[in-house]
């Protein structure tokens, strides 16, 4: 399997993020990417590949140009303000104030286009941004071209970024990106599975109204789970897109057991949509050791995800995503991959 992976991922650096009641090292950093590329390099997995560049106009099929454009600017606007660091957002529209006009300051700027403070942009971030996005498409276009599969080691993560919004370690929707860009080529049907332990509100979000991507997620239950506030059973998609959104909320503690069982009806939906190509959007904080989710899976049951990932019979995507018990990272999702191969 090929993979597409980018140096520039280590631009994008978080100096930290609020856990626990204080300020303390970012779970997401580059030490995850670069421990994924070890352990597929030790394998042998495939070739490394870096990605081609692409316009910005495959980034703004799926999102919106004033998102794009702050995402670039926003940390030169945080020091012409007159501040150092990186760019936290820190308060938003809540219920009763407006989102019909966006601030001119770049603090309100940065609320209107995010939905959390564990984000931060850096003067170096919209590289990594962008070339995470690159990774996405030219997978993409590999599977156009008639690879079976490939592995886009996307770094920063895309699943909870949404149309205008970014949030959850995700700036921009690098699994959206790229299932537009397959129906741009083509594709009539694309599924999304997202098996990252979050549900990933942005592609649900992205998709919600439309019947050309079908978006199957497993994750913990938003009663108990960040994002919080997306996610639920009863969210079914709606308009053209009724019944072509499926979450599988599971409480913590789950086991392979009842993973797999909601895999297995997920798999079943995605076979009844008959998509042309699948996409994996591959979070492996799934894991029982993970320090900030709540799932028991062991190495193992990453093999046979991908094993059962293999039945649906279809050319497969996967994107990376979460996963932060790190030094256990490259194993978990290289596990996925050759799983995916041997099956
Ligand atoms: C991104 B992905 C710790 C709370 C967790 C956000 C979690 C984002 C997960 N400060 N905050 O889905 O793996
Ligand atoms: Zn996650």
């Amino acid at each position: 399997m090929k993979i597409i992976f980018s140096e520039d991922h280590e631009l994008h650096q978080s100096p930290g993020e609020l856990f626990l009641g204080g300020f303390t090292e970012a779970f997401e950093k580059p030490e995850r990417a670069r421990l994924v590329l070890a352990r597929a390099r030790e394998v042998g997995l495939g070739p490394v590949l870096a990605p081609e560049s692409f316009a910005l106009e495959a980034i703004t099929r799926i999102h919106d140009p004033a998102l794009v454009e702050l995402l670039q600017t926003a940390h030169a606007q945080w020091l012409a303000s007159g501040r150092s660091g990186a760019a936290y957002p820190y308060t938003w529209a809540a219920r009763g104030m407006r989102t019909d006009r966006v601030s001119k300051e770049i603090d309100g700027k940065l609320g209107f286009h995010s939905f959390d403070c564990g984000t931060p942009i850096t003067a170096t971030s919209w590289q990594a941004i962008k070339a995470s996005a690159d990774v996405a498409l030219t997978g993409a276009k590999l599977l156009n071209d008639g690879e079976e599969s490939a592995f886009a080691l996307c770094r920063p993560p895309g699943h909870h970024a949404t149309a205008s919004q970014f949030g959850g370690y995700c700036f921009l929707n690098n699994a959206a990106i790229a299932a537009q860009s397959l129906l741009d080529q083509g594709a009539k049907r694309v599924a999304i599975l997202d098996v990252d332990y979050h549900h990933g509100n942005g592609t649900q979000d992205i998709f919600y109204h439309r019947d050309d991507v079908l978006f199957v997620s497993l994750h913990g239950d938003p009663d108990q789970e960040f994002p919080y506030m997306l996610g639920f059973a009863d969210e079914t998609g709606a308009g053209a897109g009724e019944g072509c959104n499926v979450n599988y909320p599971l409480p913590w503690g789950t086991e392979w057991e009842n993973w797999s069982a909601a895999l297995e009806d997920g798999l079943q939906r995605i076979n009844a949509y008959a998509p042309d190509m699948v996409q994996v959007s591959l979070g492996v904080d799934t894991y029982k050791n993970d320090p900030i989710s709540h799932f028991k899976l062991e190495h193992e049951h990453f093999t046979r995800m991908g094993a059962r990932i293999k039945s649906l019979n279809r050319p497969t995507l996967f994107v990376m995503e979460g996963g932060y018990a790190v030094a256990e990272i490259g194993i978990n999702a290289v596990n996925v991959l050759t799983g995916f191969e041997a099956a």
